[in-house]
């Protein structure tokens, strides 16, 4: 691969081919540079870098969880302007899970040999704290085999704003309770001026970084992710990207980075869908910048099951899970299925040409499907 990369450099412009040296000679990129790439119209060879990159890390193997997405509830009092999915009380779409009812979900995908749930939801102004706590509780006393991995930074930054108590001291009680990790959403784009354009109530960039410092403080591993195609430009992207960098050098308690492409369906924000070519590239760019990651998640439900497994091939090596009913980016329209089973996640990973490895949360290996 490396020297089909070398060939293509010689005819690539100047600029590009010397990023392109510093990436083969495992150099750090600067903000600068990763801007060059995106601009760049050489989509193929940003795209064969990243994939240098990411075959040095993760050879060909393309990771995969059998998990559930739990939304215990839509009713969510910030109502983004980019989000379809949070409602008012109100609103005929609202509907809250009783505690019984997430357990019985829990319980289905153990039954069916889950290893994780994903437990993001709104956030509902009447919700105490106990109730966040005693889901993980819960979960983890009836199946203490699943890895709960549950809550945004912006869920735990409410949960601290309605106890009084602090960031640490909330985690300290949800780690009590069996939390396993921390999930990537609320992140957006850092960039305040974006913020307060799509998300102007809930937690602040600071905020949010600060949940998952804290969280890697205490050995609790946390995921990351980047709401991309709406109102941003790409310095804002590479800002917020060179953020993330940032925070992983100090702690090291990141363990993948999500580029989620933005879908407008229903939402107040409108706007259109990202194309194909910014969804790879952004992929590849993020795989380039981040040398400190190991992991590059492809979400299937975002991309779509298509450009998802070509971004096997830009950069990604991991396409989250089976997931059964996802929910928030399918208020705004995505057309992908709700949920797949693992053969088809084995097997879109086979035609993209790279090894299907079955994982648990935090990336060990269950079985490699050779
Ligand atoms: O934070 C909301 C995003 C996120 C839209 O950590 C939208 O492994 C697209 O973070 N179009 C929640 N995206 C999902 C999430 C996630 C998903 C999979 C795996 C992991 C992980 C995390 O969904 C929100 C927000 O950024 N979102 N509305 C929309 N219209
Ligand atoms: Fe609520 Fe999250 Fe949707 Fe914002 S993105 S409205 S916080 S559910």
């Amino acid at each position: 691969m490396e020297s089909l990369v070398e060939e293509i450099l010689k005819t690539a412009d100047r600029e590009i081919a010397l990023i392109g040296e510093k990436v083969l000679e495992g150099r750090r990129i600067s903000e600068e540079e990763a801007l060059k790439l995106y601009r760049s119209n050489q989509l193929t060879l940003v795209g064969l870098l990243a994939e240098f990159v990411n075959r040095k890390k993760n050879g060909m193997n393309a990771y995969f969880i059998i998990n559930r997405q739990i939304n215990p509830t839509n009713i969510c009092m910030y109502q983004c302007d980019f989000c379809a999915f949070g409602v008012t009380r109100s609103d005929p779409k609202a509907y809250e899970m009783t505690l019984e009812e997430i357990l019985k979900k829990v319980e289905e995908t153990v039954r069916a040999g889950g290893r994780e749930v994903h437990i993001v939801g709104g956030i509902p102004s009447h919700w105490d704290y106990g109730r966040y706590i005693d889901i993980v509780r819960e979960i983890k006393k009836r199946f203490p085999s699943v890895a709960v991995k549950a809550w945004t930074a912006v869920e735990i930054h409410h949960m601290a704003k309605i106890s009084g108590k602090s960031y640490e001291e909330v985690l300290k009680e949800l780690l009590d309770a069996g939390l396993d990790a921390i999930p990537g959403g609320g992140a957006e784009i850092f960039s305040e001026r974006v913020r307060r354009i799509i998300a102007p109530y809930k937690a602040s960039a600071e905020e949010y970084l600060e949940v998952h410092r804290t969280a890697h403080k205490l050995g609790i591993p946390t995921n990351v992710t980047m709401l991309y195609g709406h109102v941003e430009t790409l310095e804002e992207r590479v800002r917020h990207m060179a953020t993330v960098r940032e925070l992983q050098d100090e702690t090291g308690g990141f363990q993948v980075f999500i580029p989620l492409a933005y879908w407008p369906e229903g939402t107040r924000l409108g706007g259109s869908r990202t194309s194909s070519v910014d969804d790879l590239k952004t992929i590849a760019v993020s795989r380039i910048f981040l040398d400190n990651f190991d992991h590059i998640k492809a979400y299937w439900v975002t991309l779509g099951e298509r450009v998802a497994q070509i971004a096997l091939n830009f950069g990604a090596d991991d396409i989250d899970g089976t997931i059964e009913e996802e929910r928030i980016v399918h208020s705004a329209g995505t057309d992908s299925a709700r949920g797949h089973p693992a053969e088809r996640l084995v097997s879109m990973i086979k035609k993209a040409g790279k090894v299907p490895v079955e994982r648990d949360t935090f990336y060990r290996t269950i079985k490699v499907y050779d």
